[in-house]
Parts: structure tokens; sequence; C-alpha cells
């Protein structure tokens, strides 16, 4: 037992002195509903219902929920959700909500479905908000012919700016990157994008990995001193580009692409104004305007940087284990085992209810020396985590866990 107690204490004088010496991370958080719940896999960031949302949504097998057949007319059958191509994932199911009225209003919730989101992120250096990220969704639509808006044809994925203005037109609640039906045989078939552009095609019933990408700093040759931000898409890994020449600046050409404008991401209450004075939690799978459709939701990954087309080729398709799964002792998900990570696990040292990122290694949803030992043996100090321990501390760290797995076994 003493060593149980040491080891904590250990870790705990450990954070402390990697606190004086890492510079600020990338805010990445994933999300799998592995555990019946919206916390996340691993990372700081979190999501959570508006209003009763919470009680409409649910857990489950991919294949344990019902969802329309991908042709004919209109079914009073249904038929199960399709699994992955390797295997049945844990999902989070949530039906169409419904939207609200008067979107020309400033929102104010009131009766409301849909999550907001808190990034955990800090502002891009020199604006208010957050103007470079990606979203990543391995997502499945059951039901493309009941989407919402105008033609049924619209389904949201986040909206940073419910308060922004378009053209003169405030368009309260309206999402940014969207899912559109641009065909209904011979099956229902979405792209995505925003502003009438909706390359790429993703079938009713089929898993994809869907990636967006934002950057609002990059400014327009052909416009100095002009903001020129930009939308990139991605369908399983395959950059997805509209045939209409605004490309890839397709946000910025349409003339709202600027920093702290609509597509950038709020920070929460207090985080900073955006360029229309919104400065409130940026919503997913809401839009005011009731363009939304179900969703089954196997992973969510968000980072508050631009990943590059070669980063999300590798990540390639939906899988049941997630967009980014983590190495053994990666509890941050960096790519590397070091004392970041060594302080988180000692940060939730005994947790019950534990989840990846909290430093459960094993899936017992414990934090306790076997995680530790787990961490241990694939201590990986060093590399781009931007952070390079004192090989003392590493020696220390390794001892201690060393030791504490001896003693457990003797
Ligand atoms: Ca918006
Ligand atoms: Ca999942
Ligand atoms: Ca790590
Ligand atoms: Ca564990």
């Amino acid at each position: 037992m003493r060593l149980r107690r040491f080891l904590p204490c250990f870790l705990g004088v450990l954070a402390m002195s990697v606190c004086l010496v890492a510079s600020a991370p990338a805010a990445t958080t994933q999300f799998d509903f592995n555990n019946g719940d919206l916390r996340p896999t691993f990372g700081p960031g979190s999501m959570w219902g508006m209003n009763d949302t919470e009680s409409v949504i649910q857990f489950g097998k991919a294949t344990s929920f019902l969802v329309v057949p991908e042709e004919g007319p209109l079914p009073d059958t249904y038929v199960a959700a399709a699994p992955m191509a390797d295997g049945d994932p844990d999902v989070m199911y949530f039906p169409k909500f419904p939207g609200v009225t008067d979107r020309y209003n400033i929102v104010d919730w009131a009766g409301a479905r849909g999550f907001f989101f808190d990034p955990a992120s800090v502002a891009t250096p020199g604006y208010n908000r957050i103007n470079k990220f990606t979203f990543i969704f391995d997502i499945l639509i059951p039901d493309m012919m009941n989407l919402g808006g105008s033609a049924s044809n619209y389904m949201g994925t986040y909206d940073g700016e419910p308060d922004q203005i378009d053209g003169g037109n405030r368009r309260g609640g309206d999402c940014e990157f969207f899912f559109s039906r641009t065909a209904d045989v011979p099956e229902p078939t979405c792209g995505i994008g925003i502003d009438g552009s909706y390359p790429g095609a993703i079938g009713q019933n089929e898993w994809h990995r869907v990636a967006v990408t934002i950057d609002l700093t990059l400014t327009n040759p052909a416009n100095p001193g002009g903001y020129a931000g930009e939308m990139r898409r991605y369908i399983d890994g395959v950059e997805v580009v509209a045939t209409d020449g605004r490309e890839p600046k397709i946000i910025g050409l349409q003339g709202n692409g600027f920093p702290d404008g609509r597509f950038s991401l709020s920070r929460g209450p207090g985080g900073g104004l955006s360029a229309n004075g919104w400065d409130y939690w940026s919503s997913l799978f809401y839009d005011r305007d009731n363009e939304m459709g179900a969703g089954l939701l196997s992973s969510m990954y968000f980072t508050d940087r631009v990943m590059s087309a070669e980063e999300i080729a590798t990540l390639g398709g939906p899988t049941v284990a997630g967009i980014v799964v983590p190495g053994l002792g990666d509890a941050n998900a960096d790519g590397v085992v070091d004392d970041k990570d060594a302080s988180i696990l000692g940060a939730n040292w005994m947790a019950g209810g534990a989840m990846w990122g909290m430093g459960d290694f094993n899936g017992d949803h414990m934090v306790n020396d076997k995680d530790a030992a787990i961490m241990a043996a694939h201590w990986t100090a060093g590399g781009f985590g931007g952070t390079v321990p004192e090989p003392g501390t590493v020696v220390l760290l390794l001892s201690a866990v060393a030791t504490l797995w001896f003693w457990r076994r003797r």
C-alpha cells in the first residue's frame, strides 16, 4: 500500500514540474460513445445536450437501430442500420431535432435540441476566437429523404456563429457545414459543404468518415488586404472539391470567410466576441430553421489546427476503434507517451468510471498501477510532443512504476 500511495504523489510532483516547461498543446478531443454517455474518450473538450436533448438520444450498437431502407418508396417497415466494414460500432443515435421558430431573432435556445460544444481551446493568436480547426465525423445518415430546411435537403453539423449576418441578412442559428441531398435516385445521396457547393457522394445508411478543415487566417492574393478563409472537405480520406471555380477558398470568395466571422468557433461565454458580437457556445447538430436530420455518430474528432490532406488521407475511412487510436499509455493521444501522460494518469489516480483520456489503458474503467505499468512499458519520451522531460524524471518515473510492478507480483 505504501507504494500505491507513493506513486500518485510522485506523479503529482512530476505534473507540477512539467507545467513549467510545457508549451500550449493543440486542444484535441475525440468522442467514441462507447460507454453510453457523451464523455470524450480523450482530450479536454466536452459536449452536452441542450434542454431535454439527452432524454431523446440513445446509445448502443449501430445495428440495434432501425433505419429507412435504401431503395423504394417510403417504407412501412425498417431495416437495421449497417455495421462498419470492420464491425458493429458503439454509437450515439440522435433523432431529427425540430427547429425553433423566428430564425431572424437572436437565438435564445428555448425549446432547442442539439448539443453545445466546448473545444477547451485558446484563441488563434491575434484573434478572439478559434479560426483554424478540424472536425472529423464517423457518421451514418439513416433517412436522407427526411432532412430539414428548404426541399428537405439539409442536415447541419456545427454552428460556430448563430448570430451571423450574411449579405445584410441575419441568419440566426444557421450551421456552417452541411450534408445536403444532391440526388434521390438510384438512392438518396448527400454531398458536403456550404453555400450551394456540396461535392462528394454519401449514400443513405452508409458509414463514412467526413472531415472538414477551416482556416480563416488566410489572405487572398487577388484581393490584397482581404481575407480568403478556406474550407476543405474530405470523405473517407479523399478530398472532395466543387467544380464551380470557388475551390478551395470557397468561404473566402463567398465573402464571409474572415477571422472571427461566421465560420469561426467559439470558446464559450466570455471567450471572445465574434465579428457579429456573438459570445456563446458553438453548437453541434443544431440548426434553428430545422435544417437537421437523424444521425448515427460513432466517433467525432476535433482539433484546433488545420490537418493536412496527407494526415486526413492517412486516417482513411470509418473504423469501429475510432478516428485516432492512441498507442498504449498515450492518454492525450499526441503520439508520444511522456510526462504529459504521466501527469494525466497521476491526476486521475484511483478514479473510477475512467476513460482512456484519464489514464485507463486496459479498459477496466479504473486508473491504477496496472495502467501505470502499461504506460511505463510504452514510454516514448521525446518526439514531436514539444516537451523534452529531463532524463532524471523519466528514470525516476520508470523506476517507480517498475518497482510497483514487481511489488504487485510478489
Ligand atoms: Ca452560423
Ligand atoms: Ca463509437
Ligand atoms: Ca501523449
Ligand atoms: Ca485501468
